[in-house]
């Protein structure tokens, strides 16, 4: 017998524990595995000081000025660490947007008639949206509005604005503040592409410029091609309100054919969804000796399907290998982003299918069966069909379900939050006012096996509401807090009692989901509608934000436009920038005099804490409302 207890340093989940155990049985490899294999990790890269840029390189710097300080082409550290950091957050913005471009090919296929089984769920969303970028909705259908939005959409990714359009989203202030530094996102694909052109060899050798630009590429994803992906997905697929759903690898059923959906878009998961529940799909099943077809989500794929709909949740990031050691997933369908490429491998010692659908995503040891909106209805029957068929493949032996699901209630959109608050945002304000609840925390992004899995998240979260701070949450993070209990009202009796009676008295968690990574920009809008009501900046609000275990570029992308917004943010893991004094002094210090935030580096969730609750209460003294020392 191998002892579950033996994994607590890897992640404090029951399911990740018990599942590592297994794994280990089954002799199966995972990230952690993998992370030790890797140690020690490259000391030049961990600071940002090696340099592949061109083939006059690799060039590193000597962080202890006795080997090189400059690579071959005369770039130092200031210029090596900024270049880095631009291109990881060009690669993070591009990513995010890419996926909001899906989406609006979609909604314009949808205006043409053109994509199967995808509608417009949201016809009040696309009217407002439409009206914002000025388009005269009067007399017109839905789908010609769709096909006029998604033009107006294309455009901003193009290059010939002088501002992205939802970024008038953002307070006066703000919006002046960026027109002044030069931050304004003019264009998703051009900040992008500039970021590009800026790092080769021999063009932007000016660190703090490089880190101007980085804002404004990340702004261009955070008010631009991420924003648009979440209205978009709204108009689509709908707005999501309170629903409760179940969480962690619970959520498989022995008795049916579980498919998993994992990745970030959901134009593949919502067209799984309905092939799922087609009668003749669940006939199938029941010929095939199952009960039915359960349907499950992992990361933020699952993320957007849990918030519209209830689906349940598998597990996020560090569970993606794990879910397929129960032996009991008949399939696993993936689009996009924080796929492993392990995941294949993992799944060739069980029966189960790997599927993958996007022509820009493929990999090892998987299926690819490629969705198009022309077809996205076919596709997604077949591979229900596929997967149903998979069952009789299972070995009863392997099959192992540890656990059983926890509750939550998930889908606080923008919309949902204000409705619960009886459809101003006025009760929120006034309850901060009266320092019942002390401000609000974002809490967002990955898991990193350098942390031990659902810790930073769990720990940080614990403490922002035991000190009555409200906490939005998305991503991994937000399914991270599910698992742990936080989602459902019982959790007030962790919280303190202001924030235990305001949340009491509206029915809602003290930890609100807000959805997938890209709906971080829900968190923004929220932020400048407070802030709008107030007639302030959003730096002026008691707010703080998190990425307590964070790990992809998109992730750098999101802490850095939340930053640019004027929100404090305190990363877990540090990123690869330490090799330059200048851009860690820029960072950590200087950027709260330009954009009214900064980053801070705390690893320490208890102590992360403690940052964003100093911050919170500085921002309280600044607006003239009572304000607690924090020690
Ligand atoms: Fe999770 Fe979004 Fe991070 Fe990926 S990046 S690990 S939050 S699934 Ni968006
Ligand atoms: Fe080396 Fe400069 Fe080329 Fe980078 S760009 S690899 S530092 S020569």
């Amino acid at each position: 017998m191998i002892d579950p207890k033996k994994f607590e340093k890897y992640t404090i989940t029951e399911d990740g524990q018990l599942l590592l155990a297994k794994a280990e049985r089954d002799r199966v490899e995972t990230v952690w595995d993998r992370h030790e294999a890797q140690q020690p990790q490259c000391g030049y890269c961990e600071m940002g000081l090696s340099c592949r840029i061109c083939t006059m390189g690799p060039c590193r710097i000597d962080p202890f000025g006795e080997g090189p300080q400059r690579g071959v082409c005369g770039a130092d550290a200031d210029i090596i660490v900024a270049r880095n950091l631009g291109r990881m957050i060009a690669a993070g913005a591009a990513a995010h947007s890419d996926h909001g471009r899906d989406l609006v090919e979609i909604l314009y296929k949808v205006g043409t008639g053109e994509a199967q089984g995808y509608t417009v769920r949201s016809p009040e969303k696309l009217r407002t949206v439409a009206a914002e970028y000025g388009i005269v909705v009067d007399g017109k259908d839905d789908l010609a509005l769709a096909r006029e939005v998604a033009d107006a959409m294309m455009e901003d990714f193009g290059t010939r604005k002088k501002e992205v359009q939802l970024a008038s989203r953002a307070p006066a202030k703000r919006r002046e503040l960026w027109a002044k530094l030069g931050m304004t996102p003019r264009g998703i694909d051009r900040e992008t592409s500039e970021m590009m052109h800026r790092t080769h060899m021999g063009v932007d050798n000016g660190w703090d410029s490089l880190i101007v630009h980085g804002a404004r590429n990340a702004l261009s994803d955070g008010w631009g091609g991420s924003m648009i992906a979440t209205e978009v997905s709204d108009i689509l697929f709908g707005i999501p309100q309170p629903v409760p759903s179940t969480i962690n690898v619970g959520v498989l059923k022995e008795d049916h054919v579980n498919i998993l959906v994992h990745g970030h878009n959901p134009l593949v998961s919502e067209a799984i969804m309905d092939a799922v529940e087609l009668p003749e799909m669940v006939e199938l099943a029941k010929s095939v000796g199952a009960a039915g077809i359960n349907l499950a989500g992992l990361c933020c794929t699952g993320n957007e399907l849990i918030m519209r709909h209830g689906i349940p949740m598998a597990g996020n990031h560090l569970m993606s290998e794990l879910v397929l050691t129960t032996g009991a997933v008949e399939m696993m369908i993936v689009d996009y982003q924080c796929i492993m490429p392990a995941l294949g491998q993992v799944a060739q010692c069980y029966h189960t299918k790997m599927i993958s659908t996007s022509d820009k995503a493929h990999f090892p040891q998987m299926d690819h069966h490629e969705f198009h909106p022309e077809t996205a209805v076919d596709t997604a029957r077949a591979l229900v069909k596929m997967a149903v068929e998979n069952y009789a493949l299972r070995n009863p032996d392997k099959v192992y379900i540890p656990v059983t699901p926890v509750d939550l209630v998930s889908g606080f959109s923008v919309e949902a939050v204000v409705g619960a608050l009886g459809g101003t945002p006025q009760p929120l304000i006034d309850a901060i006012v009266a320092g019942k609840i002390r401000g609000a925390a974002g809490v967002v992004g990955c898991n990193n096996p350098k942390i031990k899995h659902d810790y930073g998240h769990v720990a940080l979260m614990r403490e922002l509401i035991a000190n009555d701070i409200l906490v939005v949450d998305t991503g991994c993070a937000a399914v991270a807090s599910a698992k742990a209990g936080f989602k459902t009202t019982k959790a007030l009796e962790w919280a303190g009692p202001g924030l235990k009676e305001v949340c009491g008295a509206l029915g809602v968690p003290p930890v609100l989901h807000v959805g997938s990574c890209v709906d971080n920009v829900r968190i923004l809008v929220l932020a400048a509608a407070l802030a709008n009501a107030l007639g302030v900046d959003i730096s002026d609000l008691p707010l703080a934000g998190a990425a307590p275990e964070w790990y992809s570029e998109i992730g750098r992308a999101h802490g850095v436009y939340f930053v640019a917004s004027g929100i404090f943010v305190v990363l877990g893991p540090t990123p690869p920038v330490t090799g330059s004094a200048n851009v860690v002094k820029l960072l950590t210090q200087d950027l709260e005099g330009l954009v009214g935030a900064n980053f801070a580096v705390e690893p320490d969730p208890l102590k992360a804490a403690v940052l964003m609750r100093r911050r919170i209460e500085d921002k309280r003294k600044g607006l003239g409302l009572d304000a607690r020392e924090v020690r």
